[in-house]
Parts: structure tokens; C-alpha cells; sequence
């Protein structure tokens, strides 16, 4: 009874929502998991790692990262090793974003992950910021470009779209078959004219009748 642009229309409804719902599943692939790195600094007025060939190296980490920083005293003064997330200068914001180490004069260790923005930020001594400063590199999470976020933002909506597709084809199913009323009417002789209105066709007909000339 129901017609066949109609069901097309309706089926196509339903298979796009079935899919849509079904491409979640598939978005959830595990992104690569955060590695875990550890870096050793020795602390000197002069500069991080001031005795080796490479002072105050530029540090390189991936988003997400478990870094482990050993961090030690090479010359007896206190140091502190803080990355100014906030890039607001050699002031550590140790209660807001910057990420810091405690205060130390021998040795401590430091452990955090890398949740804030790809980018090239500065990590310092707090003490010595003048002298003990260098590069920290936060590279994306996605080793081809940082092009993770469209399929996520696609994974957030999918589901949503693919409800609404199916409720939609649901309510339609449900109008569509709202029974037709049945109506009767009378012959010129009396006699009952029983008739079912087409379908999506309810407006009221007029039915002339004419008295048969004999
Ligand atoms: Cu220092």
C-alpha cells in the first residue's frame, strides 16, 4: 500500500541513519597511546646541561607524552625547572598552567604528561631564568600532519545524525499509516456507495449525481 518514491525515500532514510550509527564504532580506533620518555637536565647557573656539549638543550615532545624529568644539581645552588605553558615569561605559574618541579639543591624528579597545545613554548630555571632557559617543542599526536580532529569532530556527530535519520523515518512510518476514514455515502436510489479515499488523498470529493432519465 505504500507507494514507491515513498519507500525509497524512506529506506534510504533508514540505511543512512543504520550506517551513520554503525560508523561510530569504526571512528573508535585507538589513537597511538602517549609515549613514555624520560629526560635527565643537570642543573648549573650557567645553563641546563651547562658542562656538556649541548647546553640548555631544546626539549621534544609528542601531545600526550608521559615524560619523566630527572633533574639534578650539578653545582650545589638551588634550581627550579618549570615549562611556561601560559607564555607569560620567567615568572612560573606553578598553581595555574605552568608545570614546575620543586625547588632543589641535589636532586628531584618531576612526572607529567604533555595535555596542553602543540606548539614551542620555554622552560627555565626559575632561579637562574637569565641563563638556564631553553626550547620545549610540543609536536600533534597524529604523526601525519595533526589531522586527527576531523574524524573525531565526525565521530561526535555521527551518532546524533543517525538517531535523528531513523526518528525521522520512524514518524514518517507512523503518519503514513494513519488508517483512512471511511465514508459512505448514498446513490441516487438509496442505495449505500461505500468508498476508501486514496491514501494522502483525504480532502472531500463531491460526487455529482445526476437522476437517471428513463
Ligand atoms: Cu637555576
Amino acid at each position: 500500500m505504500i507507494d514507491r518514491g515513498y519507500s525509497i525515500t524512506l529506506f534510504t532514510a533508514l540505511l543512512l541513519g543504520a550506517a551513520l550509527l554503525a560508523s561510530t564504532s569504526i571512528t573508535l580506533i585507538p589513537k597511538a597511546a602517549g609515549v613514555n620518555s624520560t629526560i635527565t637536565l643537570t642543573g648549573f647557573i650557567s645553563a641546563w646541561n651547562g658542562t656538556t656539549s649541548k647546553p640548555n638543550p631544546t626539549i621534544t615532545v609528542t601531545q600526550g607524552d608521559s615524560i619523566t624529568l630527572r633533574l639534578s644539581s650539578g653545582d650545589g645552588a638551588p634550581h627550579q625547572w618549570f615549562v611556561d605553558v601560559d607564555k607569560n615569561g620567567p615568572s612560573p605559574d606553578c598553581s595555574g598552567a605552568d608545570i614546575c618541579s620543586s625547588l632543589f639543591s641535589t636532586s628531584t624528579v618531576l612526572t607529567f604528561t604533555v595535555s596542553f597545545a602543540p606548539g614551542t613554548y620555554t622552560y627555565y630555571c626559575s632561579v637562574h631564568p637569565a641563563t638556564m632557559l631553553g626550547s620545549f617543542v610540543v609536536n600533534p599526536s597524529s604523526s601525519v600532519g595533526g589531522t586527527a580532529l576531523p574524524a573525531d569532530r565526525l565521530a561526535l556527530v555521527a551518532p546524533y545524525v543517525g538517531l535523528l535519520s531513523v526518528l525521522a523515518g520512524l514518524v514518517a512510518i507512523r503518519n503514513h499509516h494513519a488508517p483512512p476514514t471511511e465514508r459512505e455515502e448514498v446513490d441516487h436510489r438509496g442505495r449505500p456507495v461505500s468508498w476508501v479515499p486514496h491514501a494522502g488523498n483525504v480532502q472531500p470529493s463531491t460526487f455529482n449525481v445526476r437522476p437517471l432519465s428513463l
